[in-house]
C-alpha cells in the first residue's frame, strides 16, 4: 500500500504549497509643489474640488506645501491619479496660476 498524508505512521511527510501570487497594481503619489504666486485660497479651492476633502485638511495641506515646498495630496491608481494631475494642471493654467502637480510611483 501506498504511503498517503495523514496516515500517521513514523513517517514525515513534507507538503509545499506555493502560494498563488496575485498581482497588486502599482499605486501613484500625487504631488502639489509650492510657487510664490498661486494664492493660498485657490491651493485650498482646488484641493477640496478636486480631492474631495474637508476644508480643514486642505487648509493643512495647502500649509505642509507652502513651507516645505511639496506634500503628497493622495495615493491612487494610475488612471486616477492621471486624470487628477489634468485636472489641477488644467484649472490652474485656465485660471492663470503656475500651480504645478505631478505624480510619482510608490516604491
Ligand atoms: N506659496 C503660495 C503663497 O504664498 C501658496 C501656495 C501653497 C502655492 C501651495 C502653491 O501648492 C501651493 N501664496
Amino acid at each position: 500500500m501506498a504511503e498517503r498524508p495523514g496516515d500517521g505512521d513514523a513517517d514525515t511527510t513534507l507538503i509545499t504549497k506555493t502560494k498563488p501570487k496575485t498581482q497588486k497594481p502599482p499605486l501613484y503619489k500625487v504631488l502639489l509643489l509650492n510657487d510664490d504666486y498661486t494664492p493660498m485660497e485657490f491651493v485650498v479651492h482646488v484641493l477640496e474640488r478636486f480631492f474631495g476633502i474637508t476644508h480643514g485638511q486642505a487648509v493643512e495641506i495647502m500649509l505642509t506645501v507652502h513651507k516645505k515646498g511639496i506634500a503628497v495630496v493622495g495615493v491612487f491608481s494610475h488612471e486616477i491619479a492621471e486624470t487628477k494631475v489634468a485636472q489641477v494642471m488644467d484649472f490652474a493654467r485656465r485660471n492663470q496660476h503656475p500651480l504645478q502637480c505631478t505624480m510619482e510611483k510608490e516604491e
